[in-house]
């Protein structure tokens, strides 16, 4: 199906014909192939799903009732970061048509919606750092002017904790099997089977802190590698050959006998990959039991140990990475950008909104997931860094359920008219290059990891970046460290009552 949507994506972009309101999928099989159509008679029930077009079978209706909000305001209450600019949410509500592909969908989204339902939507958005404060004034007060929240996850997790979110679970009229939502996020951030964070087609941001691997196809050439595309056909997509690669890449380009930023080196980084890479690798920070509750236990792994040992030999050793937040009086990930561009970098895992800022690079790139760690990895694990945004229904709410109801209405159109759109901006010409791209996004977008660690800060972020940045001894420092986590975890479920 994913493979599908990959064609008719890459046949729209090489026609450079994309317009919002024809895309209609279905539309463009029939037309392009009558006889498909005409070869696949309705006799058979269920005779469709063998046969080519089964991307025609998703459904963007979610069954809502019709119904009449007779004209009332739905105000979201989102994110709005002047210190991260890049990570404002900008997909949720705009004020009209600029011809930006992005902003033009989420107005068209939000118009049909609105007219389908009678309902008017309007965005609040705080400045800095007062996302929580501002929240909680309105909740504590009862204050019902926000229908939905959307915080990132450290932040949702400071309202969760004080009792301000609704279980979503309990909602009518939100089906959160649907696939505008994201499964993996429901998998990862429900917690005792209660959920309170919804991630999915509604809004691109999360996307964007979709962790992938940015990869410079002039140096692929240059240094006469293989595409990691070749690698991933093969599942051999794993750290052993990103190493391997990265260890023919690395130039010192002044010839100082040193490795720092005026040289190119294969593997550019930074801080978050110390854990970044851990979720990469198969694992979570913090898992759940069978009764869906968190627990700690990345020191009791061999393999966790190893792991640690090897990102940590990796991401110190100068020869081989590059890491920017060692580089701050060079600009941060300013730095890495530029060497990126400027291809003295072969490779950077990092987020996907870097794709998106790399537009007016002259270099030729592309992306790929994350590597797996070996053969005995099953799935990519892209983690999503918690500077997203996530729908969440707060208990001011004038109605819950009305939320719920508005917030499926608006998922589902979506993931008909956003997602397609997001693709489309991602990988047009501009940004990505190669066609193999569109396949590799899926792999991102679809093989996502989320953190509960993100949500509640246990403390288990900053020991595994101890252990990879400084190089102490994983095992010691897991040690040292379970207890306060434990302890921490502990006291999110006295907050949220939780019984264990
Ligand atoms: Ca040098």
């Amino acid at each position: 199906m994913k493979r599908v949507l990959s064609v008719l994506l890459a046949l729209l972009m090489t026609a450079a014909v994309f317009t919002m309101t024809a895309c209609s999928e279905s539309k463009e099989n029939a037309d392009t192939d009558p006889a498909e159509t005409e070869g696949t008679p309705d006799a058979v029930p269920g005779a469709e799903a063998e046969t080519e077009p089964e991307e025609t079978e998703e459904s963007f209706d979610p069954g809502l009732p019709a119904k009449d909000f007779g004209g009332r305001t739905f105000t979201f209450f989102t994110k709005n970061h002047s210190s991260w600019s890049d990570w404002k949410e900008s997909s949720i509500w705009t004020e009209g048509i600029v011809g930006e592909i992005l902003n033009d969908t989420v107005y068209e989204r939000n118009d049909v919606i609105s007219e389908q339902y009678n309902v008017v939507f309007a965005e609040y958005a705080p400045n800095s750092g007062s996302f929580v404060s501002e929240a909680e004034a309105a909740v504590r007060s009862g204050d019902a002017t926000y229908d939905v929240l959307m915080p990132p996850l450290n932040n949702a997790g400071a309202l969760l904790k004080r009792g301000f979110l609704v279980d979503v679970t309990t909602l009518d009229h939100l089906n959160i099997e649907a696939n505008w939502w994201d499964q993996r996020a429901n998998a990862d951030l429900s917690i005792g089977h209660k959920l309170y964070t919804l991630s999915g087609d509604l809004s691109t941001l999360n996307n964007d802190a979709t962790w992938c691997t940015m990869i410079n196809l002039q140096l692929i050439d240059d240094f006469g590698l293989d595409k990691p595309y070749v690698y991933v056909k093969n599942d051999e997509w794993n750290f052993d050959t990103y190493k391997k690669m990265c260890e023919t890449a690395s130039v010192d380009l002044d010839g100082d006998g040193d490795f720092d930023s005026d040289d190119s080196i294969a593997n550019l980084t930074q801080n978050e990959n110390a854990t970044a890479m851990l979720v990469t690798f198969g694992y979570h920070l913090i898992e759940k039991d069978e009764n869906d509750l968190p627990f700690f236990s990345l020191d009791t792994s061999e393999r966790v140990d190893s792991i640690l040992r090897d990102i940590s030999a990796f991401m110190n050793d100068k020869k081989l990475s590059l890491n920017y937040h060692q580089y701050g009086s060079l600009g941060y990930h300013l730095l890495t950008t530029k060497m990126f561009q400027e291809n003295h970098g072969l490779f950077w895992i990092t987020n996907m909104q870097m794709v998106i800022r790399l537009r007016e690079m002259e270099t030729d790139f592309g992306i790929a997931p994350c590597p797996k760690y070996d053969e005995q990895q099953k799935d990519y694990q892209n983690v999503v860094w918690f500077v997203g945004s996530y729908a969440t229904v707060p208990i001011s709410a004038q109605s819950p359920d009305e939320s719920a109801f508005l917030l499926e209405a608006l998922a589902a159109k979506s993931r008909e008219l956003l997602r397609p759109a997001y693709y489309e901006v991602a990988l047009s010409k501009k940004y990505l290059r190669d066609k193999e791209s569109v396949e590799m996004l899926d792999l991102v977008i679809d093989n996502r990891a989320y953190e509960l660690e993100h949500v509640f800060s246990f403390g288990a972020s900053s020991a595994v970046e101890t252990i990879v940045l400084s190089g102490s001894d994983p095992a010691s420092m897991l040690a040292r460290n379970k207890k306060l986590i434990n302890k921490q975890i502990d006291k999110a479920l006295s907050d949220l009552e939780i019984e264990r």
